[in-house]
């Protein structure tokens, strides 16, 4: 039986699933997260964005907080506003900031204020090639990744793209805190199943 701790989040005991990549196995309340999502995607709609070698990526995203992740021709980076619309992103619902904030406080890292949220939505067959997330100031500081919908297959690797990978399955509500010299290693998700359920993702940083 699943123990609530608060109206978000259930209680879990951070699994080490490598050094400083912590899962925390049916942690978010995904039920209450999810209108958060549409929320944001109400204001900011998810869009498939170009990346610098110009093909389209298959996963479609939006952001909300003070910086969202973009990338164009030109190349990766955050910005304060929604390039579609000029807009700035909308803001990072309390509930995000919270779920964030106390994942990475139960891994160890008590002084996580992100201020960047991606939110990525994949469908049937979609995944997301091997990167290393490096567009943040800091990397001292932590990601939270979250976990809705349809499972898939994770995979992360080492500093090195070519280095062997190990992969995890990750289901609705389980929660990723990456930290320390796990932050740049090569990461991605493998292909959803055809006729798979939509799959969302939301990754908490601090951007600036
Ligand atoms: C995803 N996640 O789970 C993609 N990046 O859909 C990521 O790319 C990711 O889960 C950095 C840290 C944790 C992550
Ligand atoms: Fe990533």
């Amino acid at each position: 039986m699943k123990h609530e701790v608060s109206s978000l989040m259930f209680a879990a005991e951070p699994i080490a699933l490598a050094p400083n990549i912590w899962l925390l196995k049916n942690y978010a309340n995904t039920a209450a997260l999810l209108p958060c999502v549409h929320a944001v995607a109400a204001q900011a709609p998810f869009r498939h964005m170009t990346v610098p070698g110009g093909q389209v990526m298959k996963v479609a995203l939006t952001n909300c907080g003070d910086y969202g992740w973009a990338s164009d021709a030109r190349g990766y980076r955050y910005l304060p506003h929604d390039p579609a619309s000029g807009l700035r992103w909308p803001a990072m619902p309390a509930p995000f900031f919270e779920l964030g904030q106390a994942a990475a406080a139960a891994c160890g890292y008590g002084e996580f204020s992100p201020d960047a949220c991606l939110v990525n939505c994949y469908t049937q067959s979609t995944g997301m090639g091997a990167h290393q997330d490096k567009n943040e100031k800091d990397f001292s500081q932590p990601i939270v990744s979250v976990s809705l919908g349809a499972s898939c297959t994770f995979f992360w690797g080492g500093l090195d793209r070519k280095d062997k990978t190990q992969s995890v399955r990750l289901d609705d509500g389980d929660v990723m805190v990456w930290g320390g010299a796990a932050r740049l290693v090569y990461h991605g998700v493998r292909p959803l199943p055809a006729g798979s359920a939509l799959r969302h993702n939301i990754t908490l940083r601090r951007a600036m």
